[in-house]
Order: structure tokens, then C-alpha cells, then sequence
């Protein structure tokens, strides 16, 4: 008994830490299957990063889905799904201007479906989700407009443009900055804008007029109210609520909306045809849909659009749509391919060729 206690005392440790090791690997085992039920979405989101991230981020935390975010502008990411359209790497695209979206729908880029939550949303969000058969639905709204950085203008004694027709005036040579429609979907509905309220043909020489004055046509929507904050041109043509989040972050930003009147857009979401995670995809956007995901925009990115959602807020200092004069935008017509493809052949032609 005396020499048999020990080796009992060692036997009794080791069947201890085995059953421990046993339950580690039970549990290890049980939480992957759990990730692997819970499943994976690939994300294509269109908003500033910091609304992306927190879209998902919190998508994560609320369902256990695990999120793959890539964030691109609307213009490049329609470029991307085209590209992938044999293989879809994208399950759902969040946000970016409307136009893209029915592009994407109309090319059968994109599949139809109807949330439960849809009548929590605004007309012209589910006038968005009609028109594209039900491809597309408006997560938020923006209105087009002058990004103003205040200090370097007075510091040059500009006064600043109210109007489509003070920006073409040779005061502003190499002062203003916009994106390029190629690349940029903000940059599309600039020049719908302007069809829409000029008639084509004077649109077009309105931007061979403006051309001068454009020190750059940037690849991204945004870039050039970020050139507006930092000082490096005194305007831009933005949407207003980007000018917003400038200012809020510290910068001389301002914005005007055009005297003419402008045009917006319709923020949009859509699924993938042929994306992997439907079930995945589905969920994410009836989740963004809600009005706890909508106001993660502001709360959580500090993004001053418009929401969808009827109870979610508008944000504070949100550029106010209402007060500003919105044309009768036509999404039917400037969001159909075609006519994408032909104006921005046309501006590639008429402008974008013009020497610098
Ligand atoms: O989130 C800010 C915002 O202005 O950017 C979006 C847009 O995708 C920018 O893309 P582009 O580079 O293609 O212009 C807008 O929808 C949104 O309001």
C-alpha cells in the first residue's frame, strides 16, 4: 500500500488533466462548428470607411456572421462586379449613388428581394427598389452641391459660388475639384444633374466652359471635398452632406447648394446574382434596413446622409433636403446602362480629352 499510493496519486492527476484536455478539445470542436454554422458574408460597401467598418462590426456582433469588407466607390465597385461577373466574389453592396445600382441590376449583376422591413423606408427608397425590379433599395439620400474650403477662399478674396453659373467664371482658373465619371459615381449624377437642368448640348459646353477651372478629375466621389478640407483646392463638387463631416472634423468646410437648383441621389443596396452567402446576404440587408443599422451612419462613422428608414433620425446639422431646391431627377433614365455608358462616352470625348 505503502509504494502503491504514488503511482495511484499520478494515475489519478493524469486521467484529471486528460478529462480537462478532453473537454478543451469538445469545446474547441463545438465553437468551430458553431462559427462554420453561423457563416460568412462578403461585404462590397460603397460608403466612407468608418460606415463600413462599423456596418460590419456590428452586423458581426448582432448575428455571429463573419464579415469581409472591401471599400471601394460606386463607380469602381459596378466596374468590379462586372469584371467578376462569371464568379462572384461579392455577396451584397452596400450604399454608393443609386445610378450604379440600377446599372448593375439592369446587366442581371444583381438579384431581386424583398425584405420583410421594407415598409419601414421612405417612398423614394422603395420607388428606388420598384424601378429596379426590386434589385435595388435606398438606404439613404444626398443632395449634389459646392464644397467650400472659407480660409483659402477669402485669403484669395474669392467670394464664394452660389450658383452652376458663378463656377464657370474665370475668377475660379484652377480653383475647383471633381471627381471623374469613369471611376466615380458621384461624378455621373453631377452631369445627369447638369443634362437634366441645361438640356445635353449646353450641359456639355457648360463643361468644356467649367474645364479651366478644374485643377483635377479625381478616381473617387469624395476626394475632392478631402482636397477642400486639407487646403489644397479651394472647391469641389460633393455631395453636401460629405462637406458636413468636414467641418465637423475641424476643417473651414462650407457648402452651397446651386441657385439653378441640383440633384441627388438615391444611396442604394443590392444583393449579387450568384452570391455564395445568400442566405448571409439576405440577412445583412433586412438588418440594414433597421432603424438601429441606420443610424450607424452618423453614430458611428459621423456620415450625415439621409437615412431610409422613417424612424431613424437625420442626423444633426444633416444637410436639410427639404429646404434645398431638388430637381425632378430622373432615376429611370440616368440610371438605365445605356445612357450611362453614352454621356460618360460623351464626356471622355468632349471633356475629358480637352488638353490641360
Ligand atoms: O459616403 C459618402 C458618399 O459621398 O460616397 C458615396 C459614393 O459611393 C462615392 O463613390 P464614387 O467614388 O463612385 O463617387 C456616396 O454614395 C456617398 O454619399
Amino acid at each position: 500500500m505503502g509504494r502503491a499510493t504514488p503511482f495511484m496519486a499520478m494515475l489519478a492527476v493524469f486521467m484529471a488533466m486528460l478529462a480537462v484536455f478532453m473537454a478543451m478539445l469538445a469545446i474547441i470542436g463545438l465553437s468551430a462548428a458553431t462559427a462554420t454554422a453561423q457563416g460568412t458574408l462578403n461585404l462590397y460597401c460603397s460608403v466612407q470607411i468608418e460606415w463600413c467598418q462599423a456596418m460590419a462590426t456590428n452586423f458581426q456582433r448582432d448575428t455571429g456572421i463573419r464579415v469581409n469588407m472591401t471599400q471601394r466607390g460606386s463607380g469602381e465597385t459596378l466596374a468590379a462586379m462586372r469584371a467578376e461577373a462569371q464568379n462572384p466574389r461579392g455577396d451584397v453592396w452596400f450604399g454608393g449613388t443609386g445610378d450604379p445600382h440600377l446599372a448593375a441590376g439592369e446587366e442581371n449583376l444583381t438579384q431581386a428581394h424583398e425584405s420583410p422591413n421594407r415598409a419601414q423606408l421612405h417612398p423614394w427608397a422603395l420607388t428606388q427598389w420598384r424601378q429596379s425590379k426590386q434589385r435595388a433599395v435606398g438606404v439613404y439620400a444626398g443632395a449634389v452641391g459646392f464644397g467650400i474650403n472659407t480660409e483659402l477662399l477669402a485669403r484669395k478674396g474669392l467670394k464664394a459660388p452660389g450658383c452652376w453659373s458663378d463656377l464657370v467664371d474665370p475668377r475660379f482658373k484652377g480653383e475647383i475639384q471633381v471627381a471623374n465619371p469613369n471611376s466615380s459615381g458621384t461624378a455621373y449624377v453631377i452631369i445627369a444633374t447638369l443634362v437634366q437642368i441645361m438640356g445635353e448640348d449646353p450641359a456639355f459646353a457648360y463643361l468644356r466652359q467649367l474645364h479651366p477651372n478644374v485643377n483635377a478629375y479625381t478616381r473617387s466621389g469624395t476626394a475632392p471635398i478631402k482636397a477642400v478640407a486639407r487646403g489644397e483646392t479651394g472647391i469641389s463638387l460633393s455631395f453636401v452632406h460629405d462637406a458636413v463631416t468636414e467641418r465637423n472634423a475641424g476643417f473651414p468646410v462650407a457648402y452651397a447648394t446651386p441657385c439653378e437648383g441640383t440633384g441627388y441621389e438615391i444611396g442604394s443596396m443590392s444583393i449579387l446574382r450568384g452570391a455564395r452567402n445568400l442566405a448571409e446576404a439576405r440577412r445583412f440587408y433586412d438588418w440594414a434596413l433597421t432603424e438601429a443599422a441606420q443610424r450607424l451612419g452618423f453614430e458611428a462613422g459621423g456620415q450625415l446622409q439621409t437615412p431610409s428608414n422613417k424612424a431613424a433620425p437625420i442626423p444633426p446639422n444633416a444637410p436639410d433636403l427639404s429646404k434645398i431646391r431638388l430637381i425632378e431627377y430622373d432615376f429611370a433614365r440616368y440610371g438605365a446602362a445605356a445612357e450611362r455608358k453614352r454621356l460618360i462616352e460623351r464626356w471622355d470625348r468632349d471633356v475629358g480629352a480637352l488638353p490641360r
